[in-house]
């Protein structure tokens, strides 16, 4: 396909406004690759009703991914995946108590049946998601497989250029 679209392609959720600081990095690889999103809280603990109807409504929709950040008991991403057939990228957001640990093994633990693709808590996590999510998406779009191996491209040269640590 290399129509451009303009529906979303991918939900990014989060447990709480304050794990945005966190999920802005799965934004801005998003954005990068010119991937269609869509930004929502969604909290598995303090907002359940609307993470079933989030989760319910994904793939009519036409999400193709969630990637879902959350902090400490983080259960948004495997609770999204229960309910839903689209993709579920968790991202462990870093908490304050446990260094994002809890968060780590709260989305990766998760029983046969279910999976969630997990990722490395914070900001590192968050990017790969978001660049996960391209990849999940460009045999299917070109435009963002091209995007995304042009981003590959310039990271490598970025390092190429400039491997002599002593330089600035
Ligand atoms: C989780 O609790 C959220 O994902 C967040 O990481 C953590 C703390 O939330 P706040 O107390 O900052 O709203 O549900």
């Amino acid at each position: 396909m290399t129509a451009t679209v303009t529906s979303p392609l991918v939900g990014l959720v989060m447990g709480s406004r304050s794990d945005w600081e966190t999920m802005q990095h799965a934004a801005q690889k998003l954005d990068a690759l010119g991937i269609p999103y869509e930004v929502k809280v969604v909290s598995a603990h303090r907002t359940p009703d609307v993470l079933f109807s989030y989760a319910e409504t994904a793939g009519p929709r036409g999400l193709r991914a969630i990637i879902a950040g959350a902090g400490g008991a983080a259960h948004l991403p495997g609770m999204l995946a229960a309910k839903t057939a689209v993709p579920v990228l968790g991202v462990p957001v870093q908490s304050k108590a446990l260094n994002g640990m809890d968060s780590l093994l709260s989305i990766v633990q998760m029983p046969a049946g279910i999976p969630v693709a997990t990722f490395a808590i914070g900001n590192a996590g968050a990017a790969n998601a978001g660049l996960f999510a391209a990849a999940l998406l460009a045999t299917d779009y070109s435009e963002i497989g091209a995007a995304l191996l042009a981003f590959r491209a310039r990271q490598t040269d970025d390092v190429l250029a400039h491997d002599d640590p002593r330089q600035p």
